[in-house]
């Protein structure tokens, strides 16, 4: 199963395009499973109409982040949604057969209108980073994410993205430009056409992430990404290649 990770520095609006990319994919008729980590991520998630029952919030160590404990996060939440099901499953035959019972006396059957219906398991996990101070240097990243998608806010300074060894910015498939409307035109415009000298070969695409502005075009990207085959042998080459040096 897919793994989208979204990184980027604090404050930079990961969980909010968390959110965003979690109603898209949902429209397409995916299951996601947010997975935060911090606090401080469930207000946005929640805010984002998330469904708790998909909605998990892993609290790191010091210096540590989600991403390298996220297999052992997501065979939990796996096991929990399963082990839900199971009883759900379970009333309802209970129900069943109690109602099996009420029809020989003549009773009428009870509803199962207030037994929850077993929930569809997560087909795709969306992954929050711990947010970094440190420019966008960070490899835990990169090396867990199918899908890697980088947040970066329009007001952000030049240095920073023309600092040597922007791991998250250099490995991003999809980069994202956030709060470009409490940002001057002329601000915005240099960040994004810094960007695109920079990385002419990726996405790079300004939103407003609180309302929902381009959103759908991130999501689209995500889609491709997770559905073009021919894109997906470009990535297991490009693995291969930097493994073999
Ligand atoms: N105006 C504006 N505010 C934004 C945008 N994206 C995020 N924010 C706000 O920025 C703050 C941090 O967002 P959050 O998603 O929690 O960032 P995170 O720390 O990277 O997860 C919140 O107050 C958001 O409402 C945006 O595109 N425009
Ligand atoms: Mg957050």
């Amino acid at each position: 199963m897919k793994k989208i990770v979204i990184a980027g520095r604090n404050d930079a609006g990961k969980s909010t395009i968390l959110g965003e990319i979690y109603k898209g994919l949902k429209n397409k008729g995916y299951q996601p499973l947010a997975v935060g980590s911090g606090v401080q991520d469930e207000k946005p998630y929640l805010h984002k109409g998330i469904d708790v029952n998909y909605l998990h919030i892993a609290v790191p160590e010091p210096g540590w982040d989600v991403v390298e404990d996220i297999e052992r996060v997501i065979r939990d939440v796996l096991n929990k949604i399963e082990e839900k099901n199971k009883l759900i499953i379970h009333a309802r035959r209970a129900l069943e057969d109690l109602n099996k019972v009420r029809s020989v006396l003549e009773l009428g059957s009870l509803t199962q209108r207030d037994i929850p219906k077993p929930a569809e398991l997560p087909n795709v996990f969306l992954i929050e980073a711990v947010g970094i101070n440190d420019g966008y240097k960070s490899i835990e990243s990169r090396e867990l994410a199918d899908i890697l998608v980088t947040i970066i806010p329009a007001n952000i300074k030049g240095e920073i993205i023309l600092e040597a060894g922007n791991v998250l910015l250099d490995e991003a498939d999809i980069i994202v430009v956030t709060k470009i409307d409490e940002t001057p035109r002329d601000v915005t415009s240099t960040t994004v056409k810094m960007l695109k000298r920079i990385y002419p070969y990726k996405p790079i695409i300004p939103v407003v992430a609180t309302q929902g502005v381009h959103m759908d075009l991130v999501t689209e990207e995500i889609l491709k990404l997770m559905i073009d085959p021919l894109i997906l042998i470009d990535k297991a080459e490009q693995h291969r290649d930097t493994k073999k040096h």
